[in-house]
């Protein structure tokens, strides 16, 4: 244990100071659950960043300290957020990478988050002339990421007209504002209730972390126990523990399907000819690897949720 760690979060513990590492989050909006439940998922205790939680505290700038981790959160609105970083205001953050492209400022992104994820497409009318992004040369594009979209339209060499408008976007093409939208597109829904079709996606997208770049190294030793709680967090979402029984004549075929995070462990059962097997799938293989158990003799498959994974 880092005795020097503890004494430092201990220190920290209850009052704002220059040693903690700063975090911004979105204040309110569809990242604040995810920040929250990640920061949380890492063992760090926040208090709701919608009340103010120290009496006097000015509201729209609203700043918690964690009890339990060197870190102060500023909750803010996430278009501010990379800017808050690159001016070292905030140390860090968490943020669409939509925004982080958008804002275009400088700030190193280090992290996927694995929430908030969408993409930003290009849409246009869904029974119209327009089938492709080439046929949008000379048309008008409402969006509220420009940047994006011009670098786009750049390097596909497609000279169209960009009007800018920050909201609603997605009514652009029936009051005649524009041809085609370029937005932020999740389940499709709003898409399919303006008669859009998505046509092309021009960014994949989901939270990350950004940092500053000229982070000192006193906080970049607390960004990487940070680091290292989301990462764990993160493998172990993306990972699913698996105890089965299996006959002993199987028992080479099955553990070449489960390679765990060594190799899997094997105990005998009461039953003469029979072992479990305990190991560990990954979500993205989860379902071919369970029919290739079955069809190799496991029986009582179970699957269990993994809260942390360390290695
Ligand atoms: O107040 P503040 O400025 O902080 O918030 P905001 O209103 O600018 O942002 P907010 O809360 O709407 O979104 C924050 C971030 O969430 C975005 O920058 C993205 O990184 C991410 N995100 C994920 C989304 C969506 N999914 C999303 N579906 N942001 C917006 N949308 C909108 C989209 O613009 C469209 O209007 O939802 C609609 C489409 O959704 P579907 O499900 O109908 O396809
Ligand atoms: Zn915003």
């Amino acid at each position: 244990m880092n005795f020097n760690y503890m004494k430092q979060t201990t220190q920290n513990s209850s009052s704002p100071g220059e040693d903690n590492l700063k975090i911004a989050v979105q204040k309110s909006g569809r990242l604040f659950e995810g920040s929250m439940q990640l920061l949380k998922e890492c063992g760090i205790e926040i208090s709701n960043g919608n009340n103010p939680v120290r009496p006097g505290h000015p509201v729209g700038q609203l700043r918690v300290q964690s009890p339990n981790f060197p870190i102060e959160v500023f909750f803010l609105r996430d278009d501010d957020i990379p800017e808050y970083v690159q001016d070292a205001v905030a140390d860090i953050g968490f943020v669409g990478e939509n925004v982080v492209r958008e804002k275009n400022k400088k700030v190193e992104t280090i992290e996927k988050l694995g929430f908030g994820k969408c993409r930003l497409s290009i849409a246009v009318p869904k029974n119209g002339v327009l089938q492709s992004v080439n046929d949008l040369a000379g048309k008008k594009i409402a969006t509220s990421y420009p940047v994006i979209l011009t670098d786009y339209l750049e390097k596909k060499n497609i000279s169209a007209e960009i009007h800018e408008i920050s909201g609603s976007v997605e009514i652009a093409p029936r009051i005649g504002l524009a041809d085609a939208i370029c937005d932020l597109v999740s389940s499709g829904s709003t898409l399919f209730s303006n008669e859009l079709k998505e046509i092309e996606t021009i960014l994949a997208s989901e939270a990350v972390l950004i940092v500053d770049k000229k982070i000192s190294p006193q906080k970049k030793f607390i960004l990487d126990k940070l680091l290292f709680r989301i990462r764990s967090v993160k493998k172990a979402k993306n990972n699913k523990y698996v105890l089965l029984n299996a006959p002993n004549d199987r028992i080479g075929i099955i553990c070449n399907l489960l390679p765990g995070m060594r190799s899997p462990t094997i105990l005998p059962l009461a039953e003469p000819g029979w072992s479990s097997v305990h190991s560990v799938i990954n979500e993205a293989d989860f379902w071919n690897v369970i029919e290739q158990l079955k069809a190799n003799g496991a029986q009582g498959i179970l699957i269990i949720p993994i809260e942390k994974m360390i290695e």
